[in-house]
Order: C-alpha cells, then sequence, then structure tokens
C-alpha cells in the first residue's frame, strides 16, 4: 500500500520564506575524473546509451530477465586535444542484477565535439527476478592514448503500464492559518510510481499567494506543487477562481544545472540582464523550459517568471524605478525543478 500525503501550509502575510532548498539542491557529479593512478584525466562526457533487445516483444526497453546490447556514446570537450586515439572502454554496473557478458570495446578515434560510439556493443543480461521500472546505472572507464576518464551511464529498465487514478476521499477541511494541514491520499496498488499527476480541484484561501502546497510520499520525498501563486487581498475576501492546471511531477527528477556568467548592465531607465545557458539537465528526455528571474532576494513580490523556453538568454527589467536592484537567476526544467542560483548581481 503506497500513501501520498498532500501538505497544504500558510504564513502570514509578510513572512518571507527562505529558499534553503535551492542551496541543498544536489548537483551532477563531474563528468570527467581520473581513476586513481591515472596522471591525466580527459575531459570527456557521457551523450547517453543506445540499447537493443533482440527478439523482443516490447521494443528495445531492457524487462527483466532479457537479454540485451547497449552501446555508450562518448563526446571528447576538450578543444586541446582535438582528437583522442586508441580509445576503449571497460563498462561495469554495481547493480547486482546485471551480468555483463561482454563488457569491454575498443572506440574510434574521439574527435573534439562529436559524440561516438563503442565499436563492439556491450551486452549484458538483466536477471528476472531485477525490479521492474528500477534505472540500472552504467559505469563506463574509458582510457586512451591520452589519459583516461570515468563516465556515468543509466537504462532504463520495464514500460509504463496504464495510467490510473486516485481520487481523494478526504473530503473539504480547513486550512490552518500560519499552519499545515495534511491530507492523505491512499494509493491501493504495488509496483514503481515513474510519473505522477496531481489535480487540486478547488481552495479558497485569503492571501493564497501564501499556500505552498507538497506531494509527499511514504519515504519523504517531496515535491512542491504549488509555491506563491496567486494573489493577495487586503480586505480578506474569499476568492474562489476554476480548478488549478495539471502538475506533473516525477520521484526521480532532478534538478537542472544553472546557467553561468551573468551581468547586468543598466541605461539609466531599464536593466538588461545576459547569461550563458545551463549546460543542460541530468535527466534523459527532460530539458530546460525556462529561466527564473530573482530581483531583490527571495520575496515573491518581487519574483520575475518566465522569460522564454530555455533558450532565451537575456532579460530587460523595465521597471527598476531607476534605483538599483540585486538579480539572481536559476534554470527550471519541465518538471519545474530549479537550480541553484547564479549570482546576485547588482545594477
Ligand atoms: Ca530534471
Amino acid at each position: 500500500m503506497l500513501r501520498r500525503s498532500l501538505l497544504f501550509s500558510s504564513r502570514p502575510r509578510g513572512v518571507r520564506l527562505l529558499r534553503g532548498a535551492l542551496a541543498a539542491a544536489a548537483l551532477a557529479a563531474p563528468l570527467a575524473a581520473a581513476a586513481p593512478g591515472d596522471a591525466v584525466a580527459l575531459t570527456v562526457q557521457p551523450r547517453g546509451a543506445t540499447v537493443t533487445v533482440s527478439g523482443s516483444s516490447h521494443g528495445n526497453v531492457v524487462w527483466p530477465g532479457d537479454s540485451f546490447s547497449v552501446k555508450t556514446s562518448v563526446e571528447n570537450g576538450d578543444p586541446a586535444q582535438p582528437t583522442l586515439t586508441g580509445a576503449r572502454g571497460d563498462l561495469s554496473s554495481p547493480a547486482s542484477g546485471l551480468s555483463l557478458t561482454q563488457a569491454s570495446s575498443t572506440f574510434p578515434d574521439l574527435q573534439f565535439g562529436t559524440p561516438t560510439a563503442n565499436d563492439t556493443a556491450f551486452a549484458g543480461t538483466l536477471a528476472a527476478a531485477a525490479e521492474c521500472g528500477a534505472d540500472v546505472p552504467l559505469s563506463l572507464a574509458l582510457s586512451a592514448n591520452q589519459g583516461s576518464a570515468q563516465l556515468p551511464y543509466s537504462i532504463p529498465t520495464g514500460s509504463v503500464g496504464p495510467k490510473q487514478s486516485y481520487d481523494s476521499t478526504a473530503g473539504t477541511q480547513a486550512i490552518p492559518d500560519n499552519g499545515t494541514l495534511t491530507s492523505v491520499l491512499h494509493v491501493g496498488n504495488t509496483g514503481r510510481v515513474k510519473h505522477l499527476s496531481v489535480r487540486i480541484g478547488n481552495i479558497q484561501h485569503t492571501y493564497d499567494a501564501d499556500l505552498r502546497i507538497e506531494l509527499v510520499a511514504p519515504d519523504g520525498t517531496s515535491a512542491t506543487l504549488v509555491n506563491g501563486q496567486g494573489g493577495s487581498d487586503p480586505n480578506g475576501a474569499k476568492r474562489e477562481g476554476a480548478a488549478s492546471p495539471t502538475v506533473t511531477a516525477s520521484q526521480t527528477n532532478r534538478p537542472p544545472l544553472p546557467p553561468t556568467n551573468l551581468l547586468a548592465s543598466n541605461n539609466g531607465s531599464s536593466t538588461t540582464l545576459i547569461w550563458t545557458a545551463s549546460p543542460g539537465d541530468p535527466d534523459a528526455g527532460d530539458h530546460i523550459a525556462f529561466y527564473r528571474i530573482y530581483r531583490d532576494g527571495v520575496a515573491y513580490a518581487n519574483r520575475y517568471d518566465r522569460t522564454g523556453l530555455g533558450t532565451d538568454t537575456s532579460y530587460v527589467d523595465t521597471r527598476t524605478g531607476g534605483m538599483p536592484h540585486s538579480y539572481s537567476i536559476t534554470a527550471v526544467d519541465t518538471q519545474l525543478a530549479e537550480s541553484p542560483l547564479l549570482g546576485p548581481v547588482t545594477r
């Protein structure tokens, strides 16, 4: 029996929420690292794994019990060494249910900026008792005449089953002011949850911008569904709007990498921000959806939202009021996970 909880919390108007969660967000591990004893660490990056399941009735997705082959793509990211020669890779995995029958292969010369797969496909078998739906981690020990590196990969297992929905039976509950309401939603079947959507029907609350709504799994994993959305009403009137849009959260989602090189310039009436795009998102199939601008710290009333679709790397603040402001920026992925803050810069 899985159990999920919705946490509704409210804060008094005027109290600022700290963004400590941002500082705690994990960054992806460095991609180039030397093996013990190696003098030179190659600047190379993993560029995905391509799986083939021969004779499969369910496509090229590994199910428990399947034998499969996999090619790993590597990109040389070092312009100072535009050709890496004599490359070979040895594949391993800490997953107990995976046995590798072909774990070594040579690579063609690795040209700068060109993703390149191994010559001979790696091969293995996933045990029938392995947990369906759990990603299988792989580690490639890459060596070339110029140095070596250890590269991480991951391949998904299992196929997505039909969506099932569960309605809360909690009924109408009061949200305490400056407190937390927990509403428990029982999910009555087994299996690994890969993705889920939450639909919140209707909430009435004075100063609904104060609301923060979290979905919490039994193991404590949480996803923020709503934080600081909506408005405030100084007269304290209740408000009732249309149902919220569906918010999709993923248990396995990781935040994207932050953008870099935030610069600000001011022409007297407006401030222009430019930055270098985020290197990307560590989750396969995920990407940067937009960048989020923060002005003067963390107060949501001063927060500027979308600037584009992840390709827009500038923003003009035309409402500076002739005053200098402090700006920071984050990258946000399609699951609304947010990178660590870049900045601040003050102009
Ligand atoms: Ca992500």
